[in-house]
């Protein structure tokens, strides 16, 4: 409402619409810790990656990669459903692991 100072006074009244632009909101993705025994052949199942992202009702997808510690290719994840499947035997290999860190 606006009114003036006259006498008597005078008002008017209107509506505001305020318009909210959706904007890009980051997708959501928790630590995870998977077992699997060494040795096992390529393609094995080792985990499933399981992000969120508030946008997907929006048509958003989303895409998965290994940017940091796969050590040998030990490991692939597939790019749209976040499964990480073992891709490099060799590399899987327990005492292969405890060698090499210590
Ligand atoms: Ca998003």
């Amino acid at each position: 409402m606006a009114q003036d100072n006259g006498a008597p006074a005078l008002s008017v009244n209107a509506m505001a619409t305020i318009n909210l632009t959706d904007i890009n909101e980051s997708p959501a993705m928790g630590d995870q810790v998977f077992s699997i025994n060494e040795n096992v052949p390529t393609g094995t199942f080792a985990g499933s990656m399981n992000a969120t992202d508030p946008d997907r009702k929006n048509g958003q997808t989303l895409t998965y990669s290994i940017t940091a510690g796969n050590t040998g290719g030990a490991f692939a994840i597939s790019p749209s459903t976040g499964v990480i499947t073992v891709n490099n035997p060799a590399a899987v290999n327990f005492l292969k692991s405890i060698r090499s860190s210590s």
